[in-house]
């Protein structure tokens, strides 16, 4: 009888919370473009302006930028869209 209880009240609980549905994904962006020490900042900063990343750690050394996001959010398109715009065409490397 408990465990149903509390089995009742963690349906409720997924039910109501969006934030339970978020999925976190990890994906690795191969970046093209960068040269210098300031390219992963200016790559980095435009990929945190996305709303649904919460991480990215970019390479200059081999060229690629690892970002965790909210795939509930919105899309790796959108990723590869920002550091485009930013000057440095991406594409998906892989995702883990
Ligand atoms: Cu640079």
């Amino acid at each position: 009888m408990k465990i149903k209880i509390v089995g009742f009240v963690l349906v409720i609980g997924l039910l109501v919370n969006p934030m339970l549905w978020a999925a976190q994904q990890q994906v690795t962006l191969k970046v093209e473009g960068m040269t210098c020490g300031m390219c992963p900042l200016t790559v980095k900063s435009s990929l945190k302006a996305v709303k649904c990343v919460s991480k990215a750690e970019i390479s200059l050394a081999e060229q690629t930028a690892k970002v965790r996001f909210d795939d509930a959010q919105c899309q790796v398109e959108e990723l590869i869209e920002a550091t485009t715009r930013a000057g440095y065409p991406s594409r998906l490397k892989e995702t883990s």
